[in-house]
């Protein structure tokens, strides 16, 4: 069976269409920029450089705890999964990369589903293991815990299912491994904290030992859930401190979403930035707590306040500064592609909004303890609608103006439908 992609004819029809429009509103934002000092050239370059890595599992429904509503067309498998991969990338121009997650997308010839990634244009980025669910056969349930786990053997399995996952990605040219875990507790006294955070630490030693040279390890915090009263590695404190033991090479990753609410987020990322410790992010937007919602949607001020403390680094230079971006995200009422697209969206204006503060004014401001003349330098950079320059670099990059009206005008989903028969899945979600 032949697989439906959207054509360059539609792509260039639908760009078409806008172009004229477009033209106006570049040329126009572009003068108003030149009045601040902004080359709206040399900003529309920057945007075209970022990229940021789609989940693998973000392309299906996700569902919640309750239930799962299946959507038309969704990936049956990895190679599915691709396919939707690549008409993101396409369309938008700023998803080259893919985040896996094993055992979900394991397959048994890896160099192969490098090769077939690669036709697709797409790349690996950091590998995520899953040692939160049991396993068909699994020989010791991680119902108690994983690389803290009280047994021995339950923490060796999942250290030698982490140590695969290294094995996988350095088949598929990935450079890093994210470690998450659900370890914790739901009733004061149930667990040690102290011997728990040990045996953890016990674990990733062994993992960080297997890294190859030119590795990373990333460290996921999270507040809580599954673990109710005590998360083992519950914060930017305790994942810092283990990053710390374990070495150079591991890290700490941000996912918006694990943080307690009001928490702030910028402000951990700078911290990390200060220790040389940020790895990357997970993206996603909360309302509550890890509710996994698009990037963007919620609090996009606070999402343009990552990106403000992310260019101050880079452009002070600071030591050991290169953390990865990653979506991280669960969609449960809207069509997966679009969902990810609009989220690398959202992340590329943040960034270009980040990049149009004007520093040395801020800086002036914040010296001259001017509180509002400091945040009135941000906040010009944040209300400044950057729309044009996202769609001309998209355009020059050889993707859509308008993405999900292109997608749309495609017909992609019911191609896929079409392409794709149910399969029965009863589970609840990935939550
Ligand atoms: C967790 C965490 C991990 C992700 C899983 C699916 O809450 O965010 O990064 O791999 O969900
Ligand atoms: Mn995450
Ligand atoms: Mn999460």
């Amino acid at each position: 069976m032949t697989h439906f992609s959207i054509s360059e004819d539609l792509l260039q029809a639908e760009n078409a269409a806008r172009k004229m429009a477009l033209d106006e509103d570049y040329a126009a934002l572009a003068r108003a920029l030149g009045r601040r000092g902004i080359d709206g050239d040399a900003l529309t370059r920057r945007v075209m450089a970022f990229g940021v890595a789609i989940p693998t599992w973000g392309v299906g429904t996700g569902g919640t705890r309750f239930a799962r509503f299946p959507g038309p067309g969704e990936p049956r498998h990895l190679f599915d999964k691709l396919e939707d991969c690549a008409t993101i990338h396409h369309l938008v121009r700023a998803t080259p990369t893919i985040s896996p997650h094993f055992p979900w997308d394991a397959t048994s010839d890896y160099v192969a589903l490098r090769e077939v990634a690669a036709k697709h244009g797409l790349a690996f980025d950091a590998v995520n293991s899953n040692t939160f669910q049991d396993q068909p056969n699994q020989e010791h349930s991680y119902k108690f815990g994983s690389l803290s786990h009280v047994e021995p053997a339950a923490r060796a399995q999942a250290i030698a299912h982490n140590i695969d996952c290294i094995a996988i990605g350095r088949q598929l040219g990935s450079k890093a491994l994210t470690v998450w875990i659900a370890d914790g507790s739901n009733f004061a006294g149930q667990s040690n904290m102290t011997l728990a955070l040990d045996r953890y630490l016990d674990s990733m030693r062994e993992i960080y030992a297997a890294l190859p040279a030119d590795w990373r390890v990333f460290l996921e915090h999270k507040l809580y859930e599954p673990a109710f009263y005590s998360s083992v590695i519950s914060d930017w404190g305790t994942s810092f401190a283990a990053a710390q033991e374990l070495g150079p090479k591991a890290q700490c990753l941000v996912d918006l979403g694990h943080h307690a609410p009001n928490v702030n987020i910028e402000q951990i990322v700078a911290r990390l930035v200060r220790f040389g410790k940020l790895g990357g992010f997970h993206f996603n937007d909360s309302k509550y707590g890890d509710d996994d919602l698009d990037t963007g949607s919620v609090e996009p001020f606070r999402l343009f306040l990552v990106f403000n403390e992310l260019i101050d680094a880079r452009m002070r230079g600071a030591e050991g500064f290169a953390p990865t971006y990653m979506l991280d995200q669960s969609h449960n009422v809207t069509d997966p592609i679009e969902s990810l697209m609009q989220s690398a969206i959202e992340l590329q204006r943040a960034h270009a909004q980040a990049l149009m503060v004007d520093r040395s004014a801020l800086a002036a401001t914040q010296a001259a303890n001017d509180a509002l003349g400091a945040h009135l330098e941000l906040k010009r950079a944040y209300t400044t609608d950057v729309s044009p320059i996202l769609a001309m670099a998209r355009l020059r990059a050889g993707g859509a103006i308008a993405p999900i009206e292109t997608y749309r005008a495609s017909g992609y989903r019911k191609h896929k439908a079409e392409e794709r028969p149910p399969v029965a899945r009863t589970s609840a979600g990935i939550v």
